[in-house]
């Protein structure tokens, strides 16, 4: 059976890519829609009607997903990731507790994640960046980008991160993932949203994932998706999440409870870290908020 690499996903709908980089409508088989963008597929045709159509019939196994699990449903983002672009953006002021938990997502499925700063042209920059701070401390690589003013600059900062690689861009409606994407990769055309309408209808500009090749060799690529609001993490164990926080990492087994939630307990080394100036207070309420929604979590 040939194999297929999934390059956009509508439902149980798929666009996939046979090895001489021919693109196929194709379905699954049964009624379980389990394949994602990123996913490489084994596949076959079927004659329906006499139309030819691909169906898909397994998926490989994956290296990694990259997903968010609310209470209600799961979203999977994509598959087979090198890395996530996490964007955020100064104007409208961008959540930093959406960025943990991308940040925590990525890191439970052992996946890199970049932080890129977009907008930078903004008069909001600067309050972007002090937010950012705490993130730089911990070592999170952090990329600054004016995608619509310095375009040639953003290129140059971003080309070499890219090379090669696997990336899903990742981030709230409007933080510019798709002019990006047309950056990179001209020929893509993604519609990019108008900032204005696209935040006040609440509406977002990109409706489905998207695989884009970065080069002729297909070597490198990048995978736009639709911005997110909501960012459950039902998936991580409540007692893992504080391994997944990484300004947490060096003081964990510190505490002098061995199951400590770095809550209020007598000598916890994370709430001492915060007490410090090691850990910013603003992480620590992130991660007691998050905890707490893993631990009200109805299974
Ligand atoms: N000022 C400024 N605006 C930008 C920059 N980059 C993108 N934009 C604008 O931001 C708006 C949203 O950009 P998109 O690329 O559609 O954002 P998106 O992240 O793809 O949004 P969704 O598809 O809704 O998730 C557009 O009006 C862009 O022109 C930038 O560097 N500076
Ligand atoms: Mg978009
Ligand atoms: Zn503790």
């Amino acid at each position: 059976m040939p194999q297929g690499l999934i390059v956009a996903a509508f439902g149980r709908h798929f666009t996939l890519e046979t090895h001489d980089g021919v693109r196929l409508q194709a379905h699954v088989r049964g009624k379980r829609s389990e394949a994602v963008v990123g996913d490489r597929v084994l596949w076959n045709t079927t004659q329906t009607g006499g139309e030819t159509q691909a169906v898909i019939e397994s998926v490989e196994p994956r290296r990694n997903l990259m997903h968010r699990q609310d209470l209600m449903r799961t979203k999977s983002f994509a598959a087979n990731l090198d890395q996530v672009l996490m964007l955020v953006a100064s104007q409208p002021l961008f959540s930093e507790s959406q960025l943990t938990r991308a940040m925590v997502a990525a890191k439970s499925a052992q996946i890199e994640l970049v932080i890129v700063l977009n907008k930078t042209d903004l008069p909001d920059a600067p309050l972007a960046r002090e937010r950012l701070k705490p993130y730089a401390t911990m070592g999170m690589p952090l990329v600054e980008l004016s995608i619509q003013h310095a375009r040639e600059e953003s290129l140059k900062r971003l080309s070499p991160l890219l090379q090669g690689r696997t990336t899903l861009l990742l981030g709230a409606s409007g933080t510019g993932k798709s002019s990006l994407v047309n950056l990179l990769v001209p020929q893509a055309q993604s519609r990019v949203g108008e900032l204005s309408q696209a935040l006040q209808a609440g509406r977002h500009t990109t409706t489905h994932t998207l695989w884009h090749w970065l080069d002729q060799g297909r070597t490198g690529a990048i995978i736009d998706s639709p911005g997110f609001q909501e960012f459950g993490l039902q998936q991580v164990p409540a007692a893992d999440l504080a391994r997944h926080m990484q300004d947490f990492q060096p003081h964990l087994g510190g505490c002098r409870f061995s199951n400590c939630q770095h809550r209020q307990e007598p000598d916890c080394a994370i709430t001492a870290a915060v007490t410090a100036g090691l850990i910013s207070p603003q992480r620590h309420r992130i991660y007691l908020e998050i905890l707490d929604e893993l631990q009200t979590r109805r299974w």
